[in-house]
């Protein structure tokens, strides 16, 4: 299969696809050593297979100093010898596809590792070198250069800027672990078209672009002036010319992108995804959107109509390592993802949070497009809380300890209720610490009860790949009791649905819902009373 386009029956997979999302740090640990690997994603395929996954994206798996869980990349060719071998890491893509899964890698173009080759180099050769020219490296501002270069903030809190001891800055948006690469500078863009060949050539089905919308970067580096249009470094038009030239790339390799692209701005988020460009981006309105019929109607509707005009299927997310856990973030009275309101101990009702995180996941896997799902969802896992002294995301650290981090969506999988550390590794402890509850949670207690959050997954997942009506294609809003929503995955008519159609239904309010009628239900969140739609509760009918 190397190099030569999948068969066109299949080529258009990703755009109804479920694809589920591996953080390999804490997926599962083959070897024992208390941090998940390839070894333990390999074993546990079997898993995914009848969880009923079309595809996988792994988070970065390769070389890294971890100083941003692989966000840090030391080395796109070198698989971490934490996480395994590119050997193992081939063979993985291999039987995943044997399986009739397929692999997505994360590529993280912003930035690479301090440690990387290049900035290494850059480091050594002192101000003014060609080698510094792959980065942002300026001198500071102040009479002895002890003023940053800018005003510019990391996104985890800080100056996006740290001085060397040869007196010159470099720009970081991120950690100072991550320096910004210059991406005005040919070689930078020849090395990332090289590294998606890489991946590319061995079996990789796509590649998720992470930050798509920070690497370009106004050469003046202005100091940030809010309104100022266009912004410095967000969204720069100079993007869309390198999303091109990978666009070529992949599709000489049947393979396909999705970007992490927050922007509020819907009509500049859609230029991403015109036909020669990305495939599909994250959407991260969704995801953000709270609890409430009104606001997620509204939510869907804007998504739907902004991906209509460039013909890219809308994607769903509920949650992702870098967001607090939906049972959690649904629980909550204020459930929309808000950064600057993420903090610590804010109250959340977990019975609440599970029942709208199971009417939420028939919802979002009931929508036109693909779903993403971000491991430890399907266990209806809650956000974990992290003692302070073992917190390793450097959002805490950067943010003062106001931010408590994205530790408590990426604590190592329960898999056996009944082993040590739930079933994650053998013999040493987890590199973050699992809650007490966590065998509650475990993968083998839940695939014995139907009525656990694993098996709602298992059996949406296999009636959306079996049955007519899902993922891709047309959908149209039904009457429905004020509170609750209702769609039908058909164009719009005007008549009532045919035969056959795929109807969901969710009711957001306290007040029972009616189900419309001449309907078979296949399948609910939570029991129906008296023949009616409870609360906080979704269904799948057949029409
Ligand atoms: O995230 C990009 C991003 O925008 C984050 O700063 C986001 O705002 C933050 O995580 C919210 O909690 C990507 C990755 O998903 C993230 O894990 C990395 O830390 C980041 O890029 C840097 O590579």
């Amino acid at each position: 299969m190397e190099g030569s386009p999948p068969e066109p029956a299949d080529a258009l997979w990703w755009r109804g696809a479920a694809i589920y999302q591996i953080y390999v740090r804490s997926f599962a640990d083959g070897d024992g050593d208390g941090t998940g690997d390839l070894a333990g994603v390999r074993a546990r395929l079997p898993y995914l297979v009848e969880l009923g996954v079309d595809a996988l994206w792994f988070t970065p798996w390769y070389l890294s100093p971890l100083a941003d869980g692989g966000y840090d990349v030391a080395d796109y060719r070198t698989v971490d010898p934490a996480f395994g071998t590119l050997a193992e890491a081939e063979k993985l893509i291999a039987e995943a596809r044997e399986l009739g899964i397929r692999t997505i890698i994360d590529v993280v173009p912003n930035h690479v590792s301090d440690r990387h080759v290049w900035f290494r180099a850059a480091r050594a050769a002192g101000p003014g070198r060609p080698e510094r020219a792959l980065f942002h490296f300026r001198p500071g501002r102040g009479e002895h250069g002890e003023i940053p270069p800018n005003d510019w903030v990391s996104e985890f809190g800080g100056p996006a800027w740290t001085r060397l001891d040869d007196g010159e800055w470099y720009l970081h948006l991120f950690a100072p672990e991550q320096p910004d690469l210059n991406w005005a500078h040919p070689a930078v863009r020849r090395e990332y078209e090289e590294v998606l060949r890489f991946w590319f050539e061995r079996g990789v089905a796509g590649v998720r672009i992470d930050s798509a919308a920070l690497l370009a970067k106004d050469p003046a580096l202005p100091d940030f002036t809010a309104g100022r249009d266009p912004h410095p470094y967000v969204d720069l038009d100079e993007l869309h010319a390198i999303y091109r030239s990978w666009r070529a790339i992949a599709d000489a390799y049947g393979a396909i992108f999705v970007g992490e692209v927050w922007l509020p701005d819907t009509e500049r988020f859609v230029r991403y995804l015109r036909p020669d460009e990305l495939h599909t981006a994250f959407n991260f309105s969704f995801l953000a959107c709270p609890w409430d019929a009104r606001r997620l109607r509204a939510a869907i509707e804007e998504t739907l109509a902004e991906h209509r005009p460039v013909g890219a299927p809308a994607t769903w997310v509920l949650c992702n390592h870098d967001v607090t856990r939906t049972v959690t973030r649904y629980g909550r009275e204020a459930t929309g993802f808000d950064f600057a309101a993420k903090e610590f101990g804010t109250p959340t009702d977990p019975g609440l949070g599970t029942r709208r995180a199971r009417a939420a996941a028939l919802l979002s896997l009931a929508l036109p497009g693909a779903v993403y799902l971000y491991q430890g969802e399907e266990l209806g896992l809650p956000e974990a809380e992290i003692p302070l002294d073992r917190i390793q995301d450097p959002m805490h650290a950067r943010s003062g300890g106001k931010d408590p981090g994205r530790d408590g969506c990426r604590v190592p999988l329960p898999w056996t209720a009944d082993a040590p550390y739930a079933g994650f590794g053998s013999a040493t402890a987890p590199w973050l610490p699992q809650p007490r509850s966590w065998p509650r949670y475990a993968a083998d207690r839940q695939a014995a009860d139907p009525g656990s959050m694993l098996t709602l997954y298992r059996e949406a997942l296999r009636l959306r790949r079996t049955g007519p009506g899902f993922g891709d294609g047309p959908m149209t809003w039904l009457e429905s009791h004020s509170g609750a929503l209702a769609f039908v995955r058909a164009p719009d008519t005007g008549a009532a649905p045919d035969a056959g159609a795929l109807i969901c239904v969710v009711n957001f309010s306290a007040p029972p819902a009616p189900l419309p009628p001449h309907t078979e239900v296949l399948l609910t969140s939570a029991p129906l009373t008296g023949g009616l739609l409870p609360p906080d509760t979704a269904v799948w009918l057949r029409a």
